[in-house]
């Protein structure tokens, strides 16, 4: 397994595919900004990742370096492509993140493969990341991540950044499975966005839709069961631009040469207006052509004085309003260049291709004014580059007030691109600039970008993401007595023979998959006959105790253990004990125990009533109603509905504050006395005056009996998963073999 100090997860890896002429594959670093912010941060650590996809469908090429860089390649099949990408990230989120510009397609089967897809990088990303690492995870397409990732690490600092706009939680409701992806995001320690206003609505719609508390920038995320509160940091960290390398550009001089070469090619206009944008129905390129076209139409620009260059670049050309966009773009720029353009030259030149870094620096410094008329964009790099593109202080902006860099650029022409009135209004003060005019806001743009590049905006992140974790001790290693190979089993062993030898000893168990295996139908449950026996002649021994401890309630798991008065049965979580032998003092148990009151009755009479109404809309699941709590069971439940129903009791969940909620396998149990098996084995152990206890426990709900073994107890963990116990055993045979061990050297010892 690798251990990256460093692990940054994106849709896309930096690299693209070339193929050579031999055939081989060829990786070439993508020059983006995001990647330039990357190599510098990864200057500071001892070791780097990039987990994402390569970009071809199907493959899955070996992980493999680039610019000391370790890369691990995502594999996507064609399938995937199309739902998650071009389906649930570009056809739902991307549309109603922007304002639903165009309507946000939404289906079922896009949404499974979004979560499929992200459970892969996250698991990928969990795998590469060393104890105790930074993991950082950006953009719209991978918000299920960070959740995914702490699930499995909680070790791990994680931080989350979203590259587009967090939109107003009127919007935001209407996305089905809008709490999974908040929750999924609130899996990071910090969230980062463009602006103050998108981390304003992300904090809205945590504290609206969640109901969870929100207190400046930070959100606490109540724990559950055994997990703690923690809190959640969100706010505003505006991307920016490599300033540097793109004005080390501009002092080359052949990329000098090509600007004054573009004027010249296209007929040394006065004016060149330049727009740079994927072909993307965010970025206003209709409305632009639209008061381009009205002022030729108006006379008011004259096409043999000024050019407009529109740099459309090709974009997610499989999605439906992609494809329309294209061809009422290419319509418009037909119709405007029929009518207005002279012989030999085009009113707008218009080029759907991607150029390369020096072609656009030189286009930048050839144009005398650049036009962002985005209607919704997270940030626009393009604004940033044209001004770090003007050393000579010459040119002019006309800058949309929906970008994210609008809350910084300020000396732009500022405009509301949908008064297309205004725009034309903007474009025209922007040619009449005189030069001072344009000197003076250059200057001022200027500063602002060179002070605030894309290095800074990354150690910034970076550094206040350090301050917001406080992820949990790296995840300890426990022992698997079932592989037997090891010098784990052995530990266990020695523990065991130690155990049996203490005078007087509790031994407890839960009892679904640990005495019986796991079944659909609970009442088949089939408990282990030899176990069962095991634990029957040793609570024989006037010095042992044994209990049975399970969340079912007190008379289901009497009628399926049948067991002897001489075995203690506790039922619902620690709620309900049965009749006790003479060697447990039923004094300080009843001490311990909590019991019915009107209000405790009242209140459980109404999670009754509500977890019913999630039932009914989830066919499948069954309430249980117990003595004092009620069991919401999803086992029954079919297909992508079963997560839905837990989701909808968690959800409810938060809102009872007085109610102890376990989430278990397939479970959600709301008591409403405060009970855990934890308390209950506790309570036991003294009334049984135990000078050690074993406790055998497979789901999350026996971590509270786990925390609190001592130096001389033995918590065994049955199966996968992690947990606080310091021993592990594989399935139901294990755990017989462990309680035969333990009766057999108990009877050795001559107790
Ligand atoms: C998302 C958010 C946010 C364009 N054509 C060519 C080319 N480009 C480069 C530009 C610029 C980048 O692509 C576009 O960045 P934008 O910021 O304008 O927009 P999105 O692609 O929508 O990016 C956006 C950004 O993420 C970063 O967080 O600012 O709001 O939507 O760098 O120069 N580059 C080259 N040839 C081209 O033909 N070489």
């Amino acid at each position: 397994m690798s251990s990256h100090e460093l692990v940054i997860v994106a849709n896309r890896l930096p690299v693209d595919a070339r193929t050579l002429p031999d055939g081989a594959t060829e990786w070439v670093t993508s020059p983006g900004g995001l990647v330039t912010a990357m190599e510098s941060v990864m200057r500071h650590v001892e070791s780097g990742a990039w987990v994402g996809w390569h970009g071809s469908p199907g493959e899955q090429p070996e992980p493999f370096t680039a610019d000391g860089m370790s890369l691990y390649p995502v594999r996507l099949d064609a399938d995937e492509v199309a739902r998650y990408y071009e389906g649930f990230s570009n056809a739902t989120l991307w549309p109603l993140y922007h304002d639903v510009i165009v309507d946000p397609e939404f289906h079922r089967t896009w949404w499974d493969t979004y979560l499929a897809v992200n459970r892969r990088f996250a698991k990928e990303a969990a795998a590469v990341a060393g104890p105790g690492a930074t993991v950082w995870v950006h953009d719209y397409q991978l918000q299920l991540v960070p959740e995914m990732i702490r699930k499995d690490r909680p070790d791990l600092r994680i931080g989350f950044f979203n590259h587009i706009p967090f939109p107003p939680v009127e919007l935001f409701s209407q996305l089905p499975k809008r709490n999974q992806v908040l929750r999924g995001l609130l899996g990071a320690d910090l969230v980062g966005f463009q602006r103050e206003g998108d981390a304003q609505n992300f904090l809205a719609a945590a504290r609206q839709l969640l109901g969870y508390h929100v207190e400046g920038h930070a959100v606490t995320v109540p724990g559950i069961g055994t997990q703690p509160a923690r809190d959640v940091v969100a706010g505003a960290y505006p991307i920016s631009i490599d300033s540097a390398a793109v004005s080390a550009l501009t002092e080359d001089a052949e990329v000098r040469a090509r600007a004054r070469q573009l004027r010249e090619d296209l007929g040394q206009p006065k004016k060149i207006v330049l727009g740079v944008d994927r072909l993307d129905y965010t970025k206003g390129i209709r409305h632009r052509l639209k008061a381009w076209g009205e002022l030729l139409n108006d006379g008011v620009v004259d096409p043999q004085d000024a050019v407009f260059v529109q740099v459309a670049t090709p974009s997610r050309e499989r999605v439906d309003a992609y494809r329309q966009l294209r061809d009422e773009v290419e319509l418009t720029v037909g119709r405007i260049n029929g009518d207005f353009a002279p012989i030999g030259r085009p009113a707008i030149s218009y080029q759907h291709r991607t150029f390369d870094r020096r072609d656009m620096t030189a286009l930048y410094m050839a144009a005398d004014v650049a036009l962002v008329t985005s209607l919704r964009d997270g940030m626009n790099l393009v604004a940033k580059e044209y001004v770090a593109s003007r050393p000579d202080l010459r040119g002019a902006l006309v800058l949309s007030e929906f970008t994210g860099a609008a809350d910084e650029l300020r000396a732009a022409i500022l405009v509301n691109p949908h008064d297309i009135d205004e725009l034309k209004a903007s474009i025209l003060q922007a040619l009449a600039m005189t030069e001072d005019e344009q000197e003076l806001a250059m200057t001022s743009l200027r500063r602002q970008v060179l002070d605030h590049d894309v290095q800074a905006w990354a150690h910034e992140f970076l550094e206040d993401l350090e301050q917001a974790g406080n992820p949990a001790e790296p995840v300890s290693h426990t022992v698997t007595l079932a592989d037997g190979d090891d010098g784990d089993a052995e530990q266990l062993e020695t523990k065991l023979t130690e155990f049996a030898h203490t005078p007087r000893i509790l031994v407890a168990s839960d009892f679904d998959g640990v005495i019986a295996p796991i079944v659909a139908d609970r009442d088949a449950v089939m408990p282990d006959a030899g176990t069962l026996e095991a634990l029957t002649e040793l609570a024989e021994d006037d010095d042992v105790t044994v209990a049975l401890v399970s969340g079912r309630a007190l008379a289901d798991l009497d009628k399926h253990t049948q067991m002897p008065s001489s075995v203690v049965l506790i039922g619902s979580h620690g709620a309900e004990i049965g009749a006790l032998p003479p060697t447990v003092n039923a004094g300080v148990l009843d001490a311990a125990s909590l019991t019915m009151d009107e209000t405790r009755q009242g209140r459980l009479d109404s999670v009754i009533r509500s977890l019913k109404t999630i039932a009914l809309k989830h066919p499948g699941a069954e309430v249980e109603v117990k003595p004092t709590a009620a069991v919401l069971h999803t086992r029954g439940v079919r297909g992508r509905s079963a997560p839905d129903a837990t989701e909808a009791a968690l959800d409810y969940a938060r809102t009872l504050p007085w109610a102890t909620v376990t989430p278990g396998k397939e479970v959600v149990e709301f008591s409403v006395v405060e009970t855990s098996k934890g308390e209950a084995l506790d309570a036991l152990a003294r009334a049984c005056a135990a000078d050690a206890w074993l406790y055998l426990g497979d789901d999350v709900t026996d971590e509270s009996v786990f925390v609190r073994a001592g130096e001389h107890d033995l918590a065994v963990k049955v199966g996968d998963g992690d947990t606080a116990a310091d021993h592990r055993v594989a399935d139901t045979d294990a755990v017989r073999e462990l309680v035969q061990s333990l009766l057999e050297k108990r009877r050795a010892n001559g107790r």
